[in-house]
């Protein structure tokens, strides 16, 4: 049992990364794994703590209050974590646009930018956005290639339009995750396109790579010499990405995780239980 106990002790220390990335938590959704989060966060310290959007579902709380006490927990302990020294960026997404309105804005040690520019330990650059100001390109990917770059750069002004207007008429937002999922012939061709999409503005950038989050569909890859990095989500897949202190990625599925530490700390209750006298 000893080498269970240590392999126990191991998972249970937190571990320290440079930064963490987490996007798509959906607090205020009923879909959304806060508890999950909570535990990874209590697990997981970082020197940087970016947040890449939909992290408050804030179209989900306009038409029905859904905020149980996990949710504050979870607020809470990224406020502890900011108050103790780590540095904690948000960057607003589609569902938490209300942000947007206080770009440079500090609340409880938070910053909150539209985008920026992280420099990897490895050397390279990374552009850091959510990815939603996209959504009207990616879906009409084959007519804007054959319209050329005017199109292109006018659908992502559209975008930006038809967004404002939906919230002025008070429609929720459109959702490509939710969007993909209804067209399932065709959803790999659309994060496929998106991923193309954004790697793209990552180079017009002048980045080396992108991460970024909004289609809920975690992956780490080179595309064309660019870095393509997506968080994933904490509705269903439960991920985040870590960067290491010598500049390595890793993306971490923190539902496999919770379940081996709690089937191990199980073991070692159990040890515990039949040497009660030791220790
Ligand atoms: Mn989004």
């Amino acid at each position: 049992m000893g080498h269970e106990r240590q392999l126990v002790k191991d998972m249970m220390e937190p571990r320290h990364f440079r930064t963490l990335f987490i996007s798509d938590v959906h607090l205020g959704s009923k879909a959304a794994k806060a508890d999950f989060l909570l535990d990874f966060l209590r697990h997981h310290e970082a020197d940087t703590i970016v947040l890449v959007g939909d992290i408050v579902d804030g179209w989900r709380l306009k038409r029905s209050w859904y905020w149980p006490q996990v949710c504050n927990d979870v607020v809470q302990k990224l406020l502890r974590k900011a108050r103790k020294g780590t540095r904690v960026v948000y960057i607003p997404g589609n569902h938490d646009e209300f942000l947007r309105a206080f770009p440079g804005m500090h609340f409880g040690g938070i910053e909150v930018v539209e985008r920026m520019m992280h420099d990897g330990a490895d050397g390279r650059k990374y552009l850091i956005l959510h990815g939603d100001e996209f959504d009207v390109v990616v879906r009409n990917a084959r007519l804007l290639a054959y319209l050329g770059d005017w199109a292109y750069d006018t659908a992502i002004r559209i975008n930006i339009i038809l967004a404002a207007v939906r919230r002025r008429l008070g429609m929720p937002y459109w959702s490509f995750s939710a969007w993909a999922k209804l067209q399932v012939k065709h959803a790999v061709n659309f994060i496929g396109e998106f991923e193309r999409v954004v790697a793209e503005e990552a180079r017009k950038n002048g980045a080396d790579g992108v991460i970024c989050g909004h289609i809920h569909h975690a992956i780490i890859q080179d595309m064309d010499g660019i870095r393509y990095i997506n968080t994933g989500d904490w509705v269903e897949s439960c991920t985040a990405v870590a960067e290491h202190e010598d500049g390595t990625f890793e993306l971490i599925t923190w539902r496999a995780l919770a379940s081996s530490v709690t089937a191990l700390a199980a073991i070692e209750r159990e040890d515990a239980e039949l040497a009660p006298q030791a220790a």
